[in-house]
């Protein structure tokens, strides 16, 4: 009876490609390597983890230029590389969800790619990412993400910021008019990390790049790529950022994974750190119509070998499937319904006063309400939270 009640609980959370799981190829390629240790892991073929994550209910993969296409091939070799991928995906039906370049791992990104100090690298890491914009094109990927690994600062006086930011958007400008000339059906998505690898990075936040976008030649072709792990690390609410990201209608993708507050960018499984904000994040998605992909940026702990990177990638889906679930249930709750009702959540969607008019503003000025009637009432938050608790172990 155990056992049957399981199996259909496995079968209950298993993914479908409907569900639009998708994980990058260095995320369960990830060797193990870090700043203190070796690589645990061999290397994964490229094909085989598309072939392991069809296998698992993911839909697609997204990568890098480097992931698939090693710094010395010919453009034969690219070629045929890039055509036996093709073949994987169609063989899996699987798709590539994202595509983007790597700019961070080669020395000569080290003073910065787009904002580097030498035009020389600048011109060099456009012309590597329109070669990688071509590669995500031709694997039909519809959004292209950049993250500005060095694109940052540990000395102050290195960089003037304005300088950076005119040469970051000069950048942007000039591959969304690469992608516009070219007609591909693409869209691009900035992803702001605070720290790490450069001591201060350009674009740090959420709402640092939201405000760039708004400088650009093309804004409404520009949108984000945030990351759990990358918002939560400078202690920010991770649920808020990308609930402010949709209200401006730039969720043009997501990094989701795991991370405690405070910490290096850990990546870790998603939902494995911060089980109610996690809950939130889903229960947002879901509810707002938001139909990318899924996509997972985190890599299988250190310590496992290369059979523990799919208990990784399951997990990671797995419990996505399972908060959505809860997330239905917080929908459903007669009793969580009442708590919201005393907390008055659905007065916020009201407004105000309306638009501005002397008449409304002279009506508002004569009756502006008593503060301290104002004051009396509770918000029965506690109440509302702990059931949210109670719902997330299980209690309900
Ligand atoms: C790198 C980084 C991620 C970015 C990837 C895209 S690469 O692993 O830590 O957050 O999303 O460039
Ligand atoms: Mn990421
Ligand atoms: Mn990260």
């Amino acid at each position: 009876m155990v056992l049957v009640e399981s199996v259909a609980n496995s079968e209950r959370y298993r993914p479908t490609r409907a569900d639009k799981f998708s994980f990058g190829l260095w995320t369960v390629g990830n060797s193990g390597r870090d700043p203190f240790g070796e690589a645990t892991r061999a290397r994964v073929d490229p094909n085989d983890s598309v072939r392991h994550l069809a296998e698992l209910g993911a839909f697609g993969i997204s990568m890098h230029d480097d992931d698939l296409v090693p710094y010395d091939a010919t453009p034969a070799e690219r070629d045929q590389i890039v055509g036996r991928l093709r073949r994987t995906l169609d063989e899996t039906g699987m798709v590539v969800s994202m595509a983007t370049t790597n700019l961070f791992n080669h020395p000569v990104f080290k003073d910065g790619a787009f904002t580097s100090n030498d035009r020389g690298v600048r011109r060099y890491a456009i012309a590597k990412t329109m070669r990688a914009i071509d590669i995500g094109a031709e694997l039909g990927a519809p959004v292209y993400v950049f993250w500005g690994g060095r694109e940052g600062v540990e000395a102050m006086a290195a960089k003037r910021p304005a300088d950076a930011l005119d040469r970051y958007r000069e950048a942007i400008d000039f591959l969304c008019g690469y992608v516009l000339d070219r007609k591909y059906a693409m869209r691009l998505a900035i992803e702001p990390k605070p720290n790490e690898p450069r001591g201060d990075a350009f674009l740090p936040t959420v709402g640092h790049a939201l405000a760039f976008i708004g400088s650009l030649e093309h804004p409404e072709m520009v949108g984000l790529n945030p990351e759990t792990a990358h918002e939560t690390m400078s202690g920010l609410s991770f649920y808020h950022a990308v609930a402010q990201t949709l209200w401006h209608g730039k969720l043009f993708h997501i990094d989701l994974n795991g991370q405690k507050m405070g910490r290096y960018d850990q990546d870790l499984r998603f939902g494995s750190e911060g089980i109610k904000d996690t809950f939130f994040l889903v229960k947002l998605l879901e509810e707002s119509g938001y139909q990318g992909p899924r996509h997972f940026d985190a890599h299988a702990y250190r310590v496992e070998d290369a059979a523990g990177v799919w208990d990784f990638a399951a997990g990671c889906m797995r419990t996505y499937l399972l908060l959505r679930e809860k997330a239905r249930q917080f929908a459903d709750d007669p009793e969580i319904a009442a708590a919201l009702m005393a907390a008055s959540v659905a007065e916020l969607a009201e407004p105000t006063v309306g638009a501005y008019s002397a008449d409304a503003a002279a009506a508002l000025r004569s009756a502006p309400g008593d503060p301290n009637v104002l004051a009396v009432r509770g918000y029965h938050n506690e109440r509302l939270d702990q059931l949210v608790m109670e719902l997330l172990m299980g209690a309900r």
